[in-house]
This record gives C-alpha cells, sequence and structure tokens, in this order.
C-alpha cells in the first residue's frame, strides 16, 4: 500500500467555506428553509433567518448532508445581492437608444399589456418569430422551466435549445451509461485515487472538494487534470497540465497500457456489463503512450504512470468536470473518460466510478411534463434555436430552412449579452431596431440594456421554488422568506399575467408559485411530507448503484459503439495546428476562459464586495509566452483573434501552461476595461455531439496595449 501522504493543513483557499456559527437564531429571528437556485452542483440547503421582514442572515443548513452547514462566499453574501442599491423594483420601458440602459418606469399593467398586445400581433402571424431565451439563473422548476414553459408552449413560439453548458457531457453520458448518473458525491471521502478530470471544485463545487480533502487525509492520490495550474490543481499531488481539447487521447493512452497490462484489467467485470468492449481494445491499441502524450503536450512517462496508479488504487474515482467537453471533441472526450472505470472495474465500489452529473437520478422523479405542459404544443412543432447560435440566429433573415425572423425576444434567468459566444455579433443582434425584446431580470444586466422592457423579478429569498440537483441526489424545497421587494414579481407570476392577458384559458395558468412548488416532484419517488416538513429529502438511490451493472442503458450494459455515434476516438479541437494550421499560424495560442471563484457566470459581477476581490479582468500567461511578446506581469494586453478584441491585465506566472493563455471571469460588459468580455474573441462552432459550445476552443494572439491606447 501506498504510505499516507504527509497530513495537509486547511488551505487558505478554504477558508471562505466557514461553518456557519450554530448558535439558536435570537428570539425575534425566524427561520426559514430554502434552497440556493445557482447553477452549482452543490444546490445547497439554505436557512434564511428573518427579523422584522429583513432577511439577516443566509447559512447553509447543518443538517443537509452535502451542505454541512458552509456556503461559498457568493452565497453566503446573497442578500447583498437581493437588498442592492441597483436592484430593479419596477417595471421600466426604455427611452434611450437600445444598449445605452435608459428607461422610464411604467405601471405593471401598461407594461404587460403592451407586452401581451406585441407578442399577440407576432403570434398570430407567426408564432415561431417569438423566441424564449434562458438558462440557469435560477435553476427552480418553478421559476425556470415551469410557467414559462406553459407560455411558450401554448403559444407554439420558437423551442431553446438550452445547450450552453453541459449538451456535449450529458448526450456523451446518455451515449455511454444510458444517462447522467453516477457516483454519490459522499463517497469520494473514501477513494484511494481521485482524478480531478477538467473540474476545478475549488472555485465551481466547494463541497465536492471537502469530501476530497478527507480522502486525501485518508491517504488517497488526488491528481488534476487541466490546461491552468488552477487553485485546485496546487492542491493536488500532481497536476497533468494538458493542451485544451486533448482529453480523449489522454483516456485512449491510459486504456492502451490498461488494455497492455491484464493484470490491471478487471476482466470480469468488463465482459459482463460492457458491450462491445472488444472494439474499444481495438480502438485503445491505436494510442500508445507516446502518440497520446504528443497530443496532450505531456511526457510519455505520465500517461504510463497514471494508468499504472489509476489501476493499483482500488477504488478510484474520476470527479469529472464540464469544463473539459467545451471543445469540439467534448462529447467523444466525456465518453472515453467515462468508459476508463469500467476497465478496472471501479465501480464495483461505492467510492469508485464516476461523477459528471446525478440529473437524471431525478428522471420520473420531476414531475417535468406537469410542469412544462409541452402537450399544449398540441400538432405543432416548433423549430428549435440552438442558444449558443444565438448571434447568427438573431441577425438571420426569413429563409425556407430557417424559418421566419426572429421578431420578439423575453430573456429570464439569463444574460446572453455576457454569456453566449461571438459577443459582436450578439450584440448586434441584441441593438436591432426591429426586434422587440423583453427582459426579466435583478439588475439592469448587458442584455437588459438593449430590452424595450424589463420587468423586476423576485429573487430566491422572496419565490417559491423547488429543486433538484445535478451533484448530488438531494430534493429541495424554497419557501420564501419575505416579501417581494419594491414592485418585483416571481417570473411565474409574469408569465402568468401575460398568459391571462393573451387569452390562455388553461386552468394550468392559474397555478399558483405555492401549488407548483409543491407539486413538482413525484410522491411515489419522493417523501413529499419530508421536503415539506424539512425542506429537503434523499431520493432512494443504491449507494453502490452499478456495483453489477445495471445501467439505464436499453441493455443494462455499458456502451461503447454507440447507434449513429460509432467507437468513440479523439477528435480534435477546431482552432488547433492539426485542423487549422493557417489559424495557428496567426493566432498561435489557445484561450480558454474558465470561472474566477467570486463570479458565477456572469452572476455576482455588480456586487461591488466580490467584483473588489476579483480585481480587473485578467489574462493569465506563462513567461515563456511573456517574454516573447515583451509583456510583464500587471501590464495592459490586448487578446485578439479574426472575431475582436478584448483588453486585460496580465498575470505572468505558471498557472498558464506555454502555448495557453487563461481569461478568468465573463465580466459584464460595461464593467470591464473596454465594453466587451471574453466572449468577443470565441465562436460559435459546436461540440461533436450535443451542439454544445466549444468555448475553451479558440485560437488568439496577445500583444502589449501601446502607453497611449492604454490613457483612452
Ligand atoms: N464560483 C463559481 N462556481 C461555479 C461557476 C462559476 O462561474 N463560478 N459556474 C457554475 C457552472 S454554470 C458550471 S457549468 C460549473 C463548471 O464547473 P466545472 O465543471 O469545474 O467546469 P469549468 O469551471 O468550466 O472548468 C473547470 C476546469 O476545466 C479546465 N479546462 C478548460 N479546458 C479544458 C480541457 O480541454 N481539458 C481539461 N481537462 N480541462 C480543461 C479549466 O481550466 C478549469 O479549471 O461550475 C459552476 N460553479
Ligand atoms: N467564455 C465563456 N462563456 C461561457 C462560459 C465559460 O466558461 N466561458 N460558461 C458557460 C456556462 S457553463 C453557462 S452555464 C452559461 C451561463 O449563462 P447564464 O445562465 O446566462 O448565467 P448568468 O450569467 O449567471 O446569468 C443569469 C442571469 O439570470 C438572472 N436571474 C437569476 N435569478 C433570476 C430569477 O429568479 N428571475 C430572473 N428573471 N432572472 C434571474 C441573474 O441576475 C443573471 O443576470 O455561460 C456560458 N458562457
Ligand atoms: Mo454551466
Amino acid at each position: 500500500m501506498r504510505p499516507d501522504p504527509p497530513a495537509v493543513p486547511m488551505p487558505p483557499a478554504l477558508w471562505h467555506i466557514r461553518a456557519m456559527p450554530q448558535t439558536a437564531a435570537a428570539p425575534d429571528t425566524r427561520v426559514v428553509q430554502g434552497a440556493c437556485p445557482h447553477d452549482c452542483p452543490d444546490t445547497c440547503a439554505l436557512q434564511i433567518g428573518v427579523r422584522a421582514g429583513r432577511v439577516v442572515r443566509v447559512a447553509g443548513d447543518p443538517e443537509h448532508p452535502t451542505t454541512h452547514g458552509a456556503l461559498c462566499t457568493k452565497v453566503s453574501r446573497y442578500a447583498e445581492r437581493t437588498y442592492h442599491p441597483e436592484r430593479v423594483l419596477h417595471p421600466l420601458r426604455r427611452v434611450g437608444a437600445k444598449g445605452a440602459g435608459r428607461f422610464e418606469r411604467v405601471g405593471w399593467d401598461e407594461a404587460l399589456d403592451d407586452i401581451a398586445a406585441r407578442l399577440q400581433a407576432i403570434a398570430a402571424r407567426a408564432p415561431e418569430a417569438i423566441l424564449p431565451y434562458s438558462y440557469c439563473g435560477t435553476m427552480g422548476l418553478v421559476q425556470g422551466e415551469g410557467m414559462a414553459a406553459r407560455f411558450f408552449h401554448r403559444l407554439g413560439a420558437s423551442r431553446l435549445g438550452r445547450t450552453i453548458c453541459s449538451a456535449a457531457g450529458s448526450a456523451a453520458l446518455a451515449a455511454a451509461y444510458g444517462g447522467r448518473v453516477g457516483m454519490h458525491v459522499e463517497h469520494f471521502a473514501a477513494s484511494r485515487m481521485i482524478l480531478v478530470w477538467g473540474c476545478n471544485p475549488i472555485t465551481s463545487s466547494v463541497h465536492f472538494w471537502t469530501y476530497a480533502q478527507q480522502a486525501k487525509r485518508a491517504g488517497a492520490k488526488l491528481v488534476c487534470i487541466d490546461p491552468r495550474r488552477s487553485e485546485t490543481a496546487e492542491r493536488c499531488h500532481q497536476h497533468v497540465a494538458l493542451r485544451p481539447g486533448t482529453d480523449g487521447a489522454l483516456a485512449l493512452g491510459l486504456m492502451h497500457e490498461l488494455f497492455a497490462h491484464e493484470e490491471w484489467l478487471d476482466r470480469d467485470w468488463l465482459e459482463r456489463h460492457v458491450e462491445g468492449w472488444d472494439k474499444l481494445r481495438a480502438r485503445a491499441a491505436e494510442w500508445p503512450s507516446e502518440r497520446a502524450a504528443a497530443v496532450c503536450g505531456i511526457e510519455p512517462e505520465v500517461v504510463r504512470t497514471l494508468a499504472r496508479e489509476y489501476a493499483a488504487a482500488r477504488p478510484a474515482a474520476i470527479r469529472l468536470g464540464y469544463g473539459m467537453q467545451r471543445v469540439h471533441g467534448g462529447g467523444s472526450a466525456v465518453r472515453l473518460v467515462a468508459l476508463l472505470p469500467c476497465l478496472v472495474g471501479a465501480w464495483r465500489q461505492r467510492a469508485g466510478g464516476l461523477l459528471l452529473s446525478s440529473s437524471d437520478w431525478f428522471a420520473g422523479a420531476r414531475r417535468d411534463a406537469w410542469l412544462q405542459r409541452p402537450d399544449l404544443l398540441g400538432a405543432r412543432r416548433p423549430r428549435t434555436i440552438n442558444m449558443v447560435t444565438i448571434g447568427d440566429d438573431l441577425l438571420r433573415a426569413a429563409a425556407p430552412e430557417f424559418g421566419p425572423k426572429i421578431e420578439a425576444v423575453v430573456v429570464y434567468n439569463s444574460n446572453p449579452l455576457a454569456v453566449a459566444p461571438e459577443g459582436a455579433k450578439v450584440a448586434r443582434g441584441f441593438a436591432r431596431a426591429d426586434l422587440f425584446s423583453v427582459v426579466l431580470e435583478h439588475f439592469l444586466t448587458d442584455t437588459a440594456d438593449h430590452a424595450d422592457y424589463v420587468l423586476p423579478a423576485t429573487t430566491q429569498l422572496e419565490h417559491w421554488d423547488a429543486h433538484s440537483a445535478y451533484g448530488h441526489v438531494y430534493a429541495l424545497l424554497n419557501r420564501p422568506a419575505i416579501a417581494p421587494l419594491g414592485q418585483a414579481r416571481s417570473n411565474a407570476e409574469i408569465f402568468r399575467g401575460l398568459a391571462a392577458r393573451m387569452g390562455c384559458t388553461e386552468q394550468c395558468f392559474r397555478d399558483s408559485d405555492e401549488a407548483m412548488a409543491l407539486g413538482a416532484f413525484d410522491a411515489a419517488r419522493v417523501d413529499l411530507d419530508a421536503l415539506a416538513a424539512r425542506g429537503w429529502t434523499r431520493l432512494d438511490v443504491a449507494e453502490a448503484p452499478f456495483a453489477a451493472g445495471g445501467f439505464p442503458t436499453p441493455s443494462g450494459k455499458v456502451v461503447v459503439d454507440a447507434p449513429g455515434l460509432g467507437v468513440p476516438d479523439h477528435v480534435p479541437n477546431h482552432e488547433c495546428a492539426q485542423s487549422a494550421p493557417e489559424l495557428a499560424a496567426r493566432w498561435p495560442l489557445a484561450l480558454i476562459s474558465p470561472p474566477p471563484r467570486n463570479f458565477l457566470n456572469s452572476s455576482f459581477v455588480n456586487v461591488p464586495s466580490l467584483r473588489a476581490t476579483e480585481g480587473a479582468p485578467r489574462l493569465e500567461i506563462n513567461p515563456h509566452d511573456a517574454a516573447a511578446r515583451g509583456i510583464v506581469d500587471g501590464a495592459a494586453v490586448r487578446v485578439y483573434n479574426g472575431r475582436g478584441s478584448y483588453r486585460c491585465i496580465a498575470a505572468v506566472g505558471e498557472r498558464a501552461r506555454p502555448g495557453v493563455v487563461n481569461a478568468l471571469g465573463l465580466w459584464w460588459r460595461k464593467f470591464a476595461c473596454d465594453g466587451v468580455n471574453v466572449n468577443q474573441l470565441t465562436h460559435q462552432r459546436l461540440t461533436d455531439i450535443g451542439r454544445g459550445p466549444t468555448f475553451y476552443d479558440c485560437l488568439v494572439e496577445v500583444e502589449c496595449v501601446r502607453e497611449d491606447m492604454a490613457a483612452r
């Protein structure tokens, strides 16, 4: 057995996950049970302290197993977001140019009457000319795709392909395992080896990191696979800094080694539970460690040693993140990594296997058909607009293969001007004079600045909701802690108001938020009494769900040669020397743009204390690449390619590997250095499967900003 590594003190990066003082609440403080609404695998159970109608404390529920009384910095400051002086608290109508952010106050009736009339006029001619645009500002089942989905289904509006985050990985897990299922996050604490792969949990999933720390203290080896020397990579025993978009090659190189050493394989498990494993062996035979290492830009010995250690550690676990699937071959790469645990029989033990997402454990437990009512479409089959290509699609004319031009957009729970790729086109689209746009928001984001109407939405402290999760298997309920501030209304209430004005007479448009939240789960699968009483309850999922196979595929076996997809192989990036040598010659650096700790996508950028901690938009660049360009630490730089240019401050150091630059964070365009953010550089090409975005598959060049430019 490997000797235990020396004890590691609590790293400074974790000081912010502080357990909240569990002193009894003051007698005049009421505690309301809630759920964190944010797009994060941890979906924490919250306890909201309310005194005299005002939230005085936001804390993690100490009883909830994965929250264990701790919150991230951002959400422990959630009240700061709710009571932010710049909250939009009244309906607003645009008076200035689109994008200028100049509005006048209007009453709710006036706003809703006018919006309903304009949407009605379009719906009467071409309902598909109306596009809802939403993502995960809240992951709630009611304030997300609840009442809004009912409304847009009833209208027959264009459907939105909600692909911007996890589509490639989801399609890949569906191909290999039949769905988004995997290990329980709690069991990582007992793993002997953890591969933290394309995932930066200290930033994006701190509660998982707590379990990884427990495993580390018990002697497990932690390996981080990430082009960036992230906060997580620094605290693992080993960091494999591969080139972006080469994970499929690494997985194949590891498999080559595993198949080459019969004694490392769990042949019994493989034969019994993996359909087509011999085809995988044939594919892996094409990937000796030298070939894989050359593609990844690492040493062959790293591949060989990693394979040996992975085979020897029982149980070995993989925490896969969504970071590694934001490239052309992201889907194939996830399929390949997902097959690794099968070779060593890691699924036999509950602390072995893989976790990317737990979403589909909720399939059948969530009453999606009732919440969203797709049946209201009747026989209509509206087109689907991919949210990744909103830049192009807003600028498209009517055409037989496209359908009608987009005439109206209703945005909720999303900030496309900051988060969608090829930002210059997105901004041009939202600035179209003939586009009618309505934005439901808490704040005047870059997107809201372009709206004809901005409607004030409630925050999680002010509305009902129900939550499933993608990093654990607890269902949660969120009760409103306080009354809506100002004239804010919940998303569901706003869509109810529009529906009533547009002749939607069905009973479902009268369901209250509370009724929807309490009815969101199926009583046969979720203990509704426990949910109502305690605010959360665990789904009944086996502790080691795949110890004896039983995957949710048609055969119950893991699938290698998926119908229509074939046997996975490494797929190179859209933008790399191999696929696009002429681009690589002009733009020699690969750019990735992962999240920083204090923002959540583009949310929280306007919370002054969090923005102050992040400082300014930064570009991490390796000393070697910096020196070649005369760039020193702290210098103003311009990052550019054929699509645009973005200014930021150089952070010269080893966080970036040679040839790769890291631009952190989806800054609001108006808070960045030159009115744009990193998505000015990204493109709209899609992943190999799942039609997802390829944010981290992007070539650029960097130069120092001249003094006279910097002064502007
Ligand atoms: N604080 C904070 N937490 C968040 C978010 C946030 O914005 N801020 N966002 C939330 C959301 S929406 C999501 S989807 C999750 C995302 O969280 P994760 O699943 O962790 O994914 P990312 O943060 O996108 O990327 C994780 C790591 O992948 C690395 N990476 C980039 N390209 C590659 C590659 O080609 N291969 C490999 N192996 N690694 C690569 C990045 O450098 C980064 O360190 O986090 C959620 N949590
Ligand atoms: N370059 C680059 N681009 C990326 C990424 C990247 O890593 N790099 N990450 C991608 C990923 S993983 C994701 S998930 C997307 C995220 O894209 P989005 O889901 O658009 O995420 P946010 O930027 O957080 O915007 C959510 C908005 O919803 C609002 N909101 C929150 N709650 C409510 C509510 O109850 N009602 C209403 N009406 N509004 C609400 C918030 O104020 C916020 O402005 O971005 C993607 N874009
Ligand atoms: Mo995401």
